[in-house]
């Protein structure tokens, strides 16, 4: 049996990592229960991912699986109709027990994820989840961070008309761990999947072998089954080199957060403006005055 989850704690822990309110750092450096492999789906927007979330969640329930879903729309700042799309397209899902799911909103930062998309991926590894996934459009910056933070990388495509994947950002094909032709149901899906197939098997850097390409028709939840199989038994690929250079950064700007909480801006100006009340206007000598005074601390 699985254990039980407690929803509404977790949505509470999920706001207050949101929010930085006093205790989030207490709940990230918890130890995971499961490691639940975390699996990005990314993609133009209505190429179907939230689709695709669906039938993917319906064979994880199947199969006994419990489930975090987190949704992220960085391409609009308006996400309340990404988080409508969500709502319906995922409707039997947000009253399971087995599931959760949870929308995030931007907050403003620009082509990028949600800022503490990472530190609440991290918190749901130590609640007892099988598998956390994340959906996110990829825009901008927003396909390499995704990169970042999953474990596998879902790029979710659609056929376009003829059999052109010229269309395909080249981001989205270098993030991807597989892909998924979506809306396989429409004419030329063939070619197009063929065609992906040619392109993406020979010439990808990160595998020695094919690069797995998927048909889905999300929509009717068929061919979610393979991909589910898939995912199953994939291994925990090694950090790649990329992966680990956006780790660090990311390491990086957490260690500026924690450094940056000493610093007080009210008391910082106050200090500034008695200084420059008294005649020293270099700010440069200010600052690093200030900085070894905050050492010495
Ligand atoms: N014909 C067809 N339509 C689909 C399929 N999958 C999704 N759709 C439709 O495509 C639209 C966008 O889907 P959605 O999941 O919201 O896309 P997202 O923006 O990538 O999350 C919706 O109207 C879906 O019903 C499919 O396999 N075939
Ligand atoms: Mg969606």
């Amino acid at each position: 049996m699985s254990d039980l989850i407690d929803f509404r704690k977790i949505a509470r822990n999920i706001s207050l990592i949101e929010n930085r309110e006093k205790g989030y750092e207490e709940l990230l450096i918890r130890k995971p229960v499961k490691s639940a492999p975390v699996i990005g789906i990314t993609g133009a927007p209505g190429a179907g991912k939230s689709t695709l979330t669906d039938a993917l969640i319906a064979e994880m329930v199947k199969d006994g699986k419990q489930i975090a879903v987190l949704c992220v729309d960085p391409s609009s700042p308006f996400t309340r109709g990404a988080v409508l799309g969500d709502r319906i397209r995922m409707s039997e899902w947000y009253t399971h027990p087995g599931v959760f799911i949870r929308s995030l909103a931007s907050r403003g930062s620009l082509g990028g994820l949600h800022p503490q998309i990472l530190a609440i991926a991290e918190y749901l590894k130590t609640e007892p989840f099988d598998y956390i996934i994340i959906e996110t459009v990829g825009v901008g910056q927003s396909e390499v961070d995704i990169a970042a933070l999953a474990d596998v990388t879902v790029v979710v495509l659609v056929p376009e008309s003829g059999d052109s994947i010229q269309s395909m950002k080249a981001g989205l094909m270098e993030i991807a761990d597989l892909f998924v032709v979506n809306k396989a149901d429409r004419p030329d899906a063939d070619l197009f999947y063929n065609n992906l197939k040619k392109m993406v098997g020979p010439v990808y850097k990160k595998h020695e072998d094919m690069l797995p390409v998927f048909k889905t028709v999300a929509s009717e939840r068929k061919g979610a089954d393979r991909l589910y199989e898939y995912l199953k038994h994939m291994s925990v690929k090694e950090l790649t080199g990329e992966r680990k250079e956006l780790l660090v950064q990311k390491a990086f700007t957490i260690l500026q957060e924690i450094m940056m909480e000493r610093v007080d801006e009210q008391k910082f100006r106050k200090e500034f403006f008695e200084a420059f009340k008294a005649g020293d206007d270099n700010i440069f000598r200010f600052a690093r005055e200030y900085a070894d005074k905050l050492k010495r601390l």
